[in-house]
């Protein structure tokens, strides 16, 4: 990260431990849950899901792994930048994403187990920065991107999902 990044993010740290100070006490109606991010319908692909906080909280961002598949940015086929895209609540989801989850695809469907889905630190699905795989048609989920080496909170600025 840049040093202005870095900076924002530790601000953003500051900020988020003094909203969760004040919330608290609140309980929610219902737990978040990496299972939020949707499963497959039949024959779908499964999908990758960003959220803005930890432990699954904030807005959300979805996509199919089918349609990151068939993606095409920076003359990368299956990159997809996500400046410009954002959360289920309107804010930006480029370097603020806190967790994050891929989901499984239905058995019967085409190529599940070669599918490759990658995080990185830049965007353009640039492989000089930070950048973190999961391979295979399996559900993962890290509920606190800021546990992993490096810290992954509020990093991700593309995704690159291809077949292997
Ligand atoms: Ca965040």
């Amino acid at each position: 990260m840049s040093r202005i990044r870095k900076a924002l993010a530790g601000l953003a740290v500051i900020i988020m431990t003094v909203a969760g100070a004040a919330f608290a006490g609140a309980t929610p109606a219902q737990a978040a849950s990496w299972t939020d991010c949707p499963s497959s319908d039949s024959n779908s692909s499964g999908y990758v899901c960003l959220w803005e906080n930890a432990n699954y909280t904030g807005g959300r961002w979805q996509a199919a792994k089918l349609t990151l598949e068939g993606g095409f940015s920076a003359g990368v086929d299956g990159c997809y930048n996500l400046d410009g895209s954002s959360y289920t609540n309107g804010h930006a989801v480029r370097d603020t994403a806190s967790s994050w989850a891929i989901r499984n695809a239905q058995d019967n469907y085409p190529g599940a187990w070669n599918y490759k889905v990658y995080f990185f630190e830049w965007v353009n699905c640039n492989f000089n920065g930070n950048y973190r795989f999961y391979t295979g048609n399996n559900n993962y989920a890290v509920s606190d991107l800021s546990t992993l080496t490096p810290n992954w909170d509020n990093t991700v600025a593309s995704i690159l999902v291809t077949k292997f």
